[in-house]
């Protein structure tokens, strides 16, 4: 079914289209100026329309970051995303299917794609070419036209003008009705007209920017950055070809194409596990709005949902992501019931029975898209819900009729999770009667502190007895307590929730914490949902320090119980309550009382260049074993003088992959893994 508003494909795949990075500039005469000479910043008189103009870009090089968030990193980064979205939205529109990307040596950035050229004719209004108010203007992209999908959530959408303003100098490049044009801006003003450089019958536009180190400092991109949302554009875009070049640290051109889109990312996303059927794919458009679904049950339990709204990533989900959760669950039991493999005593199944082991990816491309939520990350339009819901309903349900084998799998999955819900609901219910008749008996292991208010207290998780004994001896008593756990906790991924509260270590870990744990799998905990028994108004320590070596098996304990939090207690993370301490590899003892300790290599040379003395003891620590209660004190639990650095979300996210990644079902990964990463993890650093 064709989009309305949205060419239909045939009319939209130009035979004439060559490599946009055809168009170039160098050495061609300039035959001739477009327009009548009203874009004449250079010419000395101002209109009324210039000079608001001016004083807009004024405020964005003013207040940068009302615009793009920051001027770090981030909005280095943002621009280069802002310039990508202009051509993205040619690619919707259905009139562009190739984007070129390079970072160049200088580290000036090019996007180049062959859509149909903005505008170098006179804006009726404005009074300038197109090209000049779409630079000049904030805000003027949909001036010319508009409609379609724009690309547009969070902080996007705030127009190419603001990368123009806030960049040393921009060059734009438009070929288009035969000719190909040329203009340059420095801060955001022309400092040429739009010329007519020569003819020509291609088609795109290329726009190269510098962005202002008066702005930024002095920064340097991140290529991985862009290849990462190169390649995610290219799975939500399976029409268009997307290369990324990176110039800047010589690295060959890269191509990113899927022809099979979203179904591929699944297959990506699936790549280390074991699937039960091949990906579903289906897709259906009504009035303006379009619904892509991917979906791949494996037979491992963790379910990997990600939803998009107009290529946005809507991190926090949103209504096309719950009416696609309502569609499955009904469909999953309707036809459960109907072929008998739910009996009329049996429960339905839940909305969380029919996601385990689900990989689904949600697309949808709508005309207005609302987005709402903490980051501006949730779609909010509910006319989506219904349309994913009914479109979702009838697919899905056809294709569970046409292959009863893979529905019967689909089912029988869902009824085992939803007998290991049930108990692990009892198991839970255990533990939590359990510490309530026993209130009082905290895990023997458990070394507690006096203090009796939580947001004064202290929770120390330590690898191994032997450091256990050294931070219990280190510790300041009356606010910091210490619980040894002993070396591989569990695997968690392999072991059902119902076995990891089985595990001593794990029960231990509840006990200390008072909270219970949260039943739901995508840490909805917060979310108070019934068969939730995670409390965190219980916790019993603000602040829990995980503490191990920093070798692999230090590296693995840590992954572990960051995949733990992660799945079962999420609001520790999210309320700022997880930490990570860095113990140091080396103390420098300088005759008897000067000491120092250093984390890297890199700072142990440091010291000792800074120290050069003599009678100097170095020693390296293998574990935290090795270090004495007074080493322990002075660099990971002493308040004032310690290292700890807080877990986000995002670093929770990523232990979780990498442990899924290093200890999953598969062993073919995770030796590649291992393989990989060997050498990094000899001497490793988190970076939390
Ligand atoms: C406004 C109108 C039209 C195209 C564009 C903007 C346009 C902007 C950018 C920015 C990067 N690449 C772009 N490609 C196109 C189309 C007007 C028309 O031809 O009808």
């Amino acid at each position: 079914m064709a989009v309305k508003g949205k060419p239909k494909k045939t009319e939209v795949v130009p035979t004439e289209l060559a490599p946009t990075t055809e168009i170039e500039t160098d050495g061609i005469e300039v035959i001739g100026e477009a327009g009548n000479g009203l874009s004449s910043a250079v010419e000395g008189e101002y209109t009324a329309q210039q000079l608001t103009v001016l004083k807009g870009l004024e405020a964005v090089r003013k207040r940068p970051a009302m615009y793009i968030g920051d001027t770090g990193p981030r909005g280095l980064h943002h621009l280069f995303i802002e310039v990508l979205d202009n051509s993205v939205d040619e690619a919707l529109a259905g009139h562009c299917d190739h984007i070129d990307v390079i970072l160049h040596a200088d580290q000036s950035v090019s996007v180049i794609d062959n859509g149909r050229g903005i505008p170098t004719d006179i804006h009726p209004e404005v009074g300038l070419p197109g090209v000049e108010v779409v630079m000049t203007m904030l805000h003027a992209g949909g001036k010319f036209g508009g409609g379609g999908y724009r690309v547009s959530g969070g902080l996007h959408g705030v127009g190419v003008s603001v990368v123009n303003a806030l960049s040393e100098w921009l060059e734009v490049e438009v070929a288009r009705d035969g000719a190909l044009y040329y203009q340059r801006f420095e801060r955001g003003s022309p400092v040429t007209t739009l010329k007519k450089l020569k003819a020509t019958q291609k088609r795109g536009t290329k726009v190269r920017f510098y962005a202002d180190r008066e702005i930024f400092g002095d920064y340097r991109y991140d290529p991985n950055f862009f290849i990462k949302r190169l390649r995610e554009l290219a799975y939500l875009n399976p029409t268009v070809t997307f290369t990324f070049t990176d110039e800047l640290n010589g690295k060959p051109k890269q191509t990113f194409h899927y022809t099979k889109g979203i179904a591929s990312l699944v297959e990506s996303l699936n790549e280390n596990k074991d699937p039960i059927h091949k990906v579903v794919y289906f897709r259906n458009a009504r009035e303006d709005t379009e619904v892509e679904v991917a979906l791949q049950y494996h037979t491992g339990y963790q379910e990997t949902l990600l939803s998009y709204a107009n290529n946005i990533h809507t991190v926090e989900g949103g209504t096309h992501l719950s009416g696609f959760k309502t569609a499955l669950t009904r469909v999953i039991n309707q036809y459960a019931r109907k072929a008998g493999l739910l009996k009329e005593k049996d429960a339905n199944f839940s909305g969380d029975d029919v996601l385990e082991g689900l990989t689904v990816v949600v697309a949808v491309k709508l005309l207005h898209p609302q987005f709402e939520g903490q980051t501006k990350t949730k779609l909010g339009n509910m006319e989506i819900q219904g349309l994913v819901n009914s479109i979702v309903g009838e697919a899905f349900s056809e294709y569970l009729e046409r292959n009863p084998s893979v529905a019967r799998k689909i089912v029988e999955k869902a009824l085992t999770a939803q007998r290991a819900r049930e108990a692990a609901r009892r198991a839970a219910e255990l533990v939590k009667r359990q510490s309530a008749l026993d209130s009082g008996s905290l895990p023997g292991k458990l070394a507690d502190c006096t203090e009796r208010d939580p947001s004064k207290c202290e929770l120390f998780l330590v690898e191994g007895d032997s450091a256990g004994g050294s931070a219990k001896m280190g510790r300041d008593r009356r606010f910091q307590a210490v619980l040894p756990l002993r070396g591989k906790i569990l695997n968690v991924e392999k072991a059902r929730l119902d076995k990891a509260l089985e595990n001593e270590e794990i029960r231990s870990l509840i006990t200390a914490l008072g909270t219970g744990i949260s039943l739901d799998t995508n840490g909805s905990a917060s979310s108070g949902e019934s068969d939730s028994r995670f409390d965190i108004s219980k916790l019993r320590y603000h602040r829990i320090v995980i503490m191990s070596d920093a070798d692999v098996d230090g590296e693995h304990i840590r992954t572990l119980l960051l995949t733990f939090f992660f799945r079962y207690m999420r609001p520790l993370i999210e309320n700022g309550h997880i930490y990570v301490a860095q113990p140091p590899l080396f103390r420098v003892r300088v005759g008897k009382d000067e000491q120092y300790y250093a984390q890297t290599q890199e700072e142990l040379d440091e010291i000792l260049k800074r120290i050069k003395k003599k009678n100097v003891q170095v020693t390296r620590f293998k574990g935290l074993g090795e270090m004495n209660a007074e080493d322990l004190a002075d660099t990971t639990m002493a308040p004032e003088k310690r290292v700890i650095v807080q877990v986000q979300l995002e670093d929770a996210m990523e232990a979780e992959r990498i442990f899924t990644t290093l200890m999953g079902d598969k062993v073919e990964p995770r030796r590649q893994f291992i393989e990989e990463h060997a050498k990094e993890v000899t001497d490793i650093d988190w970076h939390f």
